[in-house]
């Protein structure tokens, strides 16, 4: 089964700015739902927390009651998201990571339910969410998206982000490679190199993928989701 695996940063389905707390971006959602309810077989979803869940661990923290109301945030921002899509006759199935992810020497889960739910028809709508490490950690998204990439190995990867995709020297480019990764790191106190360490981290972690799958980072807007979901390229194109 060819499957593509996207993932929407919580920058694009909710307001991440430094007051935002649990501030849904509802039409965006809107957008992105509808895109993804046009083409969504074979496909797994993950999804960011944005403001329901970054703000929750500098304010609760994360042992005991605190990872509780993270985790519960988290929560919130994937039921709407997945009523969204069942709104559109989305055959979804919700997984939480918190509930069956665990970090041991690395990242480990038993990846059945995906699998179960793929071959059965439905979408797998995971999220970015508070796992057991040795204590409670936060498991990114993007980390989500490279754990279950080497197990489902995936033709496509994209990642919608709330920029048009990786910039080098003030434009969006639309191939980056490992050597320009390199180059970009080196000179990132360079004016000329305008790229936020958000991306540059993300970045790396997309060269951290075993496997050779085309992978996009673009806008996540109703255009470029079909787009990826149709096989056309978008953005940037990450050259493994
Ligand atoms: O928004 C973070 O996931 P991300 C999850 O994908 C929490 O980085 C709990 C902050």
């Amino acid at each position: 089964m060819k499957v593509r695996i996207l993932k929407i940063g919580g920058s694009v389905i909710t307001d991440k700015g430094p007051e935002a707390f649990e501030r849904l971006r509802v039409k965006a959602v809107d957008e992105v739902c509808r895109a993804i309810a046009e083409n969504w077989k074979n496909l797994i979803i993950v999804h960011g927390a944005g403001s329901f869940g970054h703000p929750h661990v500098r304010r609760f923290g994360l042992s005991g009651v605190g990872a509780s109301k993270v985790h519960l945030a988290c929560l919130k921002l994937n039921q709407y998201f997945s009523s969204r899509l069942t709104d559109l006759g989305v055959a979804v199935l919700p997984i939480h990571p918190f509930n069956f992810y665990v970090r041991r020497e690395k990242l480990e889960c038993n990846l059945e339910l995906v699998r179960r739910g793929l071959s059965s028809g439905f979408l797998p709508v995971l999220h970015g969410d508070v796992i057991f490490g040795k204590e409670v950690e936060v498991l990114s998204g993007d980390d989500i998206v490279i754990h279950l990439s080497e197990y489902v190995k995936p033709t496509r990867i994209g990642f919608a982000t709330d920029v048009e995709g990786i910039m080098v020297n003030g434009e969006v480019v639309s191939r980056f490679s490992r050597e320009e990764l390199e180059v970009m790191k080196s000179e990132t106190r360079d004016d000329r190199v305008d790229v936020t360490g958000g991306m540059v981290e993300k970045v790396q972690k997309i060269f951290e993928l075993k496997q050779k799958s085309e992978v996009f980072v673009f806008r996540g807007n109703y255009d470029n989701i079909k787009k990826f979901l149709e096989g056309e390229k978008v953005g940037t194109e990450v050259i493994l």
